[in-house]
């Protein structure tokens, strides 16, 4: 028996359009899907509609990759004008996919991790020193300075380039394009085509961020490849030297300058996000933060860790786990279904329909975590066996999740580790935890007062 999908209220020709906060959609999904339950039809306008997914249950089925495969819609299709065929924003179908993923899978690997610890130590260090040497009256802002850190370590790891956002006020002009496109990226997708052509001053800017994103990439790449192989272990070096294993080819020179800039983005907002947030649960609960502090103390020998000691934070691993259950900060992904089916026993979608999962709904499945699923608890993550792998799927799924996951733990274990060591931590005042959302989400205005525990770094 076929029962149809829940299909949201709607308003005429704006669909279901009103019923999102423009500035935290993803946040908007989540509290429709309380109303209607773990499926249900949102109405874009124009007629085109998504189906929205936050149950395990269901989510176990889209994990089905004969079924199912990523799509690359509204928002993706628009960042593919600067990320065009990187791993990201590719069709699984496309050669340079297939091609990519081979030969970047093993820069990736937990053993390659090794080859860039030392940078990220150079970068967390950076941190770690700024917050040691201010006066007793100053804040820091937690996303800023974890947007510095993670900008500055992609940058390094990537292609040896030097941000230097500790030592700026405003962010680097390559960042200003690329957050200013990803925003228009993100708010084109709730225009009328009719009203983004009528913006020609944002139309304007948008080309000009473009441009200046490739010039800088561009200019990279080719003084790379003029002053040869310098020994460099970065992600360019693997790029322009390794070939895919199986077809002897490697990356062209435009498809290396979008793995490039797909890692400039991919690679920082959302890892800044998840040291912010992880910062704020740890205030949030002090018993977590004593056992975390006091792992750090034990393990980590001098002033920066080791990346044997990196592995031995399991505690502050778990502590990044929950914060991305709770608050994981690429909230969504999207999927297609590759013929007719049927979903959960009973709702037919038909070939190609646009399926969307929301994990901040995903993650609180109560039949997956139990009744405390708004409690910040790292010890569910202390048994691996344990975690319900379908109600919990922050890097995304299958063959499409993120390639950079040990990379993005890896930093972010180390960095909270070096600041678990050496400082106390305190809110700024009162904090009521507040979303902003770009693609990403972050906690918006979030200070504290870091206070030097350890003599000296
Ligand atoms: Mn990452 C894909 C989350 C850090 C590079 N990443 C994804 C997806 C999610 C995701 C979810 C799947 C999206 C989709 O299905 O449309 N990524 C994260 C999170 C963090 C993160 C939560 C940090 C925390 N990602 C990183 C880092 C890098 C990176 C760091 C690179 C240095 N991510 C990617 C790339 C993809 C991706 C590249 C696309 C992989 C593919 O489709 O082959």
């Amino acid at each position: 028996k076929n029962t149809s999908i829940p299909q949201t209220k709607t308003f005429g020709p704006l669909g279901s359009i009103p019923l999102l906060d423009r500035d935290t959609p993803t946040l908007s999904l989540s509290e429709l899907a309380r109303e209607y339950g773990p499926i249900y039809r949102f109405q874009h306008m124009g007629g085109h509609s998504i189906i929205i997914v936050t149950g395990q249950e269901l989510m176990k089925e889209l994990e089905d990759e004969q079924r199912f495969d990523k799509s690359i819609d509204g928002s993706l299709q628009r960042v593919r004008d600067f990320a065009g065929d990187g791993l990201f924003t590719s069709r699984t179908d496309e050669p340079n996919w297939r091609k990519a993923h081979s030969i970047l899978m093993p820069a990736f690997s937990q053993q390659a991790m090794k080859g860039y610890h030392d940078m990220m130590s150079d970068i967390a260090l950076q941190l770690v020193q700024k917050w040691a040497r201010l006066n007793p009256d100053e804040a820091i802002n937690v996303p800023e300075d974890m947007t510095r850190l993670t900008l500055d370590t992609i940058g390094l790891c990537g292609f040896n380039y030097r941000f230097n956002s500790f030592y700026r006020e405003e962010a680097n002009p390559f960042i200003q394009s690329m957050v200013r496109a990803l925003d228009e990226a993100m708010h084109a997708t709730t225009r009328s085509p009719l009203q983004s052509k009528l913006m020609v001053a944002k139309r304007k800017q948008y080309k000009e961020d473009i441009e200046s994103m490739f010039s800088l990439v561009d200019k990279i790449i080719a003084d790379r490849q003029q002053q040869g192989d310098q020994g460099e272990t970065d992600l360019l070096a693997r790029m322009l030297g390794a070939a895919d294993p199986e077809t002897g080819e490697t990356l062209d020179n435009e498809n290396i300058r979008y793995q490039m800039i797909t890692f400039l983005i991919a690679g920082h907002e959302t890892t800044s996000g998840l040291l912010s947030f992880a910062t704020y649960f740890l205030l949030k609960n002090s018993a977590v933060l004593e056992k975390a502090r006091a792992e750090a103390e034990r393990v980590i020998n001098g002033d920066v860790p080791t990346y044997q000691e990196v592995l031995q934070l399991s505690y502050v691993r778990m502590v990044l786990n929950e914060s991305l259950r709770l608050w994981p900060t690429a909230p969504a992904f999207g999927l297609y279904a590759k013929e007719d089916t049927i979903i959960g026993g009973q709702y037919p979608l038909a070939k190609g329909d646009e399926i969307r999962v929301i994990l901040p709904e995903l993650h609180r499945d109560k039949e997956a975590w139990g009744d405390d699923v708004d409690e910040f608890k790292p010890e569910r993550f202390a048994d691996p066996s344990k975690i319900p792998a379908h109600a919990y799927k922050p890097f995304g799924n299958g063959q499409r999740a993120c390639i950079g996951m040990q990379f993005a733990l890896h930093e972010a274990v180390l960095v909270m580790g070096m600041i678990l060591k050496h400082f106390d931590l305190s809110f700024n005042g009162e904090y009521e935890l507040k979303i902003k959302q770009t693609l990403t989400l972050k906690p918006d205005q979030f200070t504290i007062r870091p206070k030097l525990r350890t003599g000296h770094v």
